[in-house]
């Protein structure tokens, strides 16, 4: 009996060491934006603002790519997600931002002229 008792205050301690990670590893929506063209315009946007920066943590991204000449390139401390130059195509990516440091957008035909830059904190 009291090795059972002492398998449950196990199983509680854990429980409760579970819940607040969980809580931590939770997805922001935070209604982040990474739009391209339809002509020489980029952009990464939280709820229509330019995001300037961001707290680390993860983050559902969503990506118009509305041009067949740009795509939308997301780089920086191991994120690297892209979409298709001579395609159009709206995703959502799932981007878990663990490093504080500048992260940099751009389109990978016009890197000089349409790029951007944010900073997670
Ligand atoms: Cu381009």
């Amino acid at each position: 009996m009291p090795r059972i008792r002492t398998l449950l205050v196990v199983a509680i301690a854990l429980f409760a060491i579970a819940i607040p990670s969980a809580q931590a590893g939770q997805t922001s929506t935070g209604n982040l934006v990474g739009s391209v063209g339809p002509g020489f315009t980029i952009s990464f946007t939280q709820n229509g603002k330019k995001v300037t920066s961001l707290k680390a943590g993860t983050y559902k991204i969503t990506v118009k790519d509305k041009s067949t000449m740009h795509n939308f390139h997301l780089f920086g401390h191991g994120i690297n997600k892209k979409t298709v130059v001579s395609t159009t195509s709206t995703v959502v990516w799932n981007v878990k931002f663990v490093v504080k440091g500048t992260y940099k957008f751009h389109c990978d035909a016009h890197p000089t002229i349409l790029f951007g830059s944010f900073k997670v904190k």
